[in-house]
């Protein structure tokens, strides 16, 4: 293989990943795109505007959390430590904890994005001169043997977002079963969870008044319309939100406006007027629902902290 197809094979990969899963997604009877197709240029800063939202209090409730508890959280970090982050920086957060981890013998974050980690290593060489900071392209949602300096050190993982609630409780056990492996042995995880609360602030939360929920959710559409030739019209579909209490999930879903054909890359594929897309699932626990789905995955755990009006989580986990 020339180096010029190697280099280009994960964009390649990824791209024959993203059109077999929305052409896959849109042929279903029920019809759904997976929410990790959210995050091209423009979705990611789509998502960054929604986290300054007033709705939207989970990132800055995260990120009090993170800030007021982060010496307690990194208590026992020595300087052999390695901090392990599932998914590439995520900007504040890693940097609460990496403002704290007076002593660490390196930071590596994970990503499936070639480009996501070169930014979080540019972005966070600038503020944290001298840091080893080793990236590792890989699918954390499988085990990851780590460089074989790194692996029987002490590993600190980090997974904050609540991004495990966009997981359906297998799936997010069997990731919580992965990253397991990766940190074991002597691993820990500190990891963020939404908790359940009233269904209002919930639903508000993943519709702002603003709309840029709704325009996040709509940028799919946009993105399939570039990269595989679709004739999604936007103004035809409408961003929805709903809670569904037996399965303690929000859902958002595409709603088609009318009956309506849709091409994408060749393929023709038919909306009847209130037919859904299904595009995100965001489950939210009691700390007791995410103690059994950690221990399902074999992990122990020992600290939680909470916000004072029980918005958030933060867990600590030892493998
Ligand atoms: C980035 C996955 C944690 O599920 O709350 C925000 C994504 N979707 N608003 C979430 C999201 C709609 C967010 N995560």
């Amino acid at each position: 293989m020339s180096k010029a197809t190697e280099r280009a094979a994960p964009f390649l990969r990824q791209a024959d990943d993203f059109a077999v899963s929305v052409l896959e997604g849109l042929s279903r009877p029920k019809k759904s795109l997976p929410c990790r197709f959210f995050y091209d240029a423009q979705g990611s800063a789509l998502f960054e505007d929604i986290t300054r939202q007033p709705e939207y209090y989970p990132t800055r409730v995260e990120v009090g959390i993170l800030t007021a508890n982060a010496m307690q959280m990194l208590e026992g970090a020595l300087g052999e430590t390695v901090l392990v982050e599932f998914g590439s920086g995520s900007s504040i957060k890693t940097e609460i904890l990496l403002g704290h981890m007076r002593r660490l013998h390196a930071y590596v974050p994970i990503d499936i994005s070639e480009s996501a980690l070169i930014d979080a290593r540019e972005r966070l060489a600038a503020r944290f001169s001298g840091l080893n900071i080793e990236l590792l392209l890989a699918d954390f949602s499988h085990p990851i043997e780590l460089p074989p300096e790194l692996a029987p050190r002490p590993k600190l993982g980090f997974f904050p977002g609540s991004t495990i609630g966009n997981f359906v409780p297998a799936e997010a056990t069997r990731l919580l079963r992965a990253m397991r492996e990766t940190l074991s042995p002597r691993g820990k995880l500190i990891i963020g969870v939404d908790l359940k609360k009233d269904v209002r602030q919930l639903v508000a939360a993943y519709d702002d008044a603003n709309g840029v929920t709704a325009a996040f959710n709509l940028n799919l559409l946009a993105r399939i319309n570039h990269e595989l030739d679709g004739t999604f019209d936007l103004q035809a579909f409408r961003h929805a939100a709903t809670y569904e209490p037996f399965e303690g999930r929000i859902e958002m879903y595409l709603v088609s406006v009318k009956d309506q054909d849709v091409w994408v890359a060749g393929r023709k594929f038919h909306f009847r007027a209130a037919e859904t897309i299904h595009t995100e699932s965001a489950y939210k626990y009691t700390i007791e629902e995410f103690h059994l789905i950690a221990q399902a995955a074999g992990w122990t755990p020992l600290r939680v902290w909470k916000d004072e009006l029980n918005l958030f989580s933060v867990h600590e986990l030892v493998a």
